[in-house]
């Protein structure tokens, strides 16, 4: 097990330290200029005073160090200035929750650009933020809209991709050629996730068009590597004829593919979700076979810029859906 996490924490942790160092030199840049430009100007940059956090769930993934160097881009570009906080992991739900209680609290940000890792528990929260006249954008997995409508909470724009059809797509990918009869198996995300439900959906959707497939078993590991890796031994030990897969998210699979190794057991085909870069190292290496690249650094761009135009009194769409691409190469 620990191969693989050591693997991805090491793949991710260069572009983090990367991307430090490019902050540092950034600020170092932007204070070079900033002195010279002092002479000139004393505003810069233009909307500095223009606070907005990044809310996610964590960086132990690689998704949401992608999705933070698209906020990043928009606070160079829109000049404001992007605090980005996040749980220390998939499941801190909780951790989400007080984050944001903080925020109202303390007054810190005028805008809050959220990826909840809980589609309900967070609603509260959201509607304290909001009564405070903070803006919220809403992206990656969505609020549950009936919720939120019943604590008054007001509707949020929401960014993400099309979960459903994006999860069929991608276990349609290993589901529609299977000529002889096959068993499969779901490694769920966080069940209280809405996007984790619609995936699942998707999935099941994609397996029983192909009557040749029977599901024997879909069971939450959490978002997680390790779960994965331990619920993966649990249920090929269970159902050894399995030989079909899908797991809700890249990082699941990674654990899966990890117990697989270790049964050698090649034979297995294997679709997920996120696109990050391990994933399209395993399909290269021929682990895997299918991922969505569900846009996060694009994500955390526009959710930024949403926030900022929100600001400024724009009215913004209630759903933007970017393309969920089908990675198999
Ligand atoms: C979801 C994202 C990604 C990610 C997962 C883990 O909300 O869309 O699929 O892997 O969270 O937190």
């Amino acid at each position: 097990m620990r191969k693989v996490v050591t693997i991805v924490m090491a793949a991710f942790r260069a572009p983090l330290l990367a991307l430090t160092s490019c902050l540092t030199l950034t600020s170092l840049l932007a204070f070079m200029l900033g002195s010279t430009a002092a002479a000139e100007d004393a505003a810069a940059p233009a909307n500095a005073d223009i606070k907005i956090a990044l809310v996610m769930k964590t960086l132990t993934n690689p998704f949401f160090v992608a999705m933070e160097q698209g906020a990043r881009r928009a606070e160079k570009e829109l000049g404001i200035t992007l605090q980005v906080v996040t749980a220390a992991r998939e499941t801190s739900a909780t951790q989400q929750i007080a984050i944001i209680d903080k925020m109202v609290r303390d007054h810190t940000v005028k805008a809050i650009v959220i990826a909840p890792a809980d589609s309900i528990e967070i609603i509260p929260s959201l509607k304290k933020a909001e009564d405070a006249g903070i803006r919220i954008v809403n992206i990656d997995n969505e609020i549950d809209r009936g919720f939120a409508a019943k604590a008054g909470l007001s509707e949020l724009p929401f960014i993400s991709i099309d979960n459903r059809k994006s999860a069929y797509l991608s276990a349609a990918f290993i589901a529609h050629d299977a000529g002889q009869p096959a068993e499969a198996a779901i490694l769920e995300g966080i069940r209280e996730a809405r996007n984790a439900n619609e995936r699942k959906d998707g999935a099941v959707q994609a397996f029983a068009e192909n009557h040749n497939i029977t599901l024997v078993a879909s069971d939450t590991a959490h978002w997680q590597i390790d779960e994965a890796h331990d619920l993966a031994k649990k249920i090929f030990e269970q159902h050894p004829r399995i030989s079909l897969l899908f797991c809700a998210n890249d990082m699941m699979a990674l654990g899966a593919i990890q117990y697989l190794q270790e049964v050698n057991r090649r034979d297995v085909r294997i679709a997920a979700f996120d696109g990050i870069v391990e994933a399209r190292a395993a399909i290269k290496d021929g682990w895997l076979m299918a991922t969505i690249d569900q846009q996060p650094e694009q994500q955390g761009y526009l959710g930024v810029v949403y926030a900022y135009r929100s600001l400024k009194g724009e009215k913004l769409p209630a759903v933007t859906m970017l393309d969920g691409i089908l990675v198999t190469k």
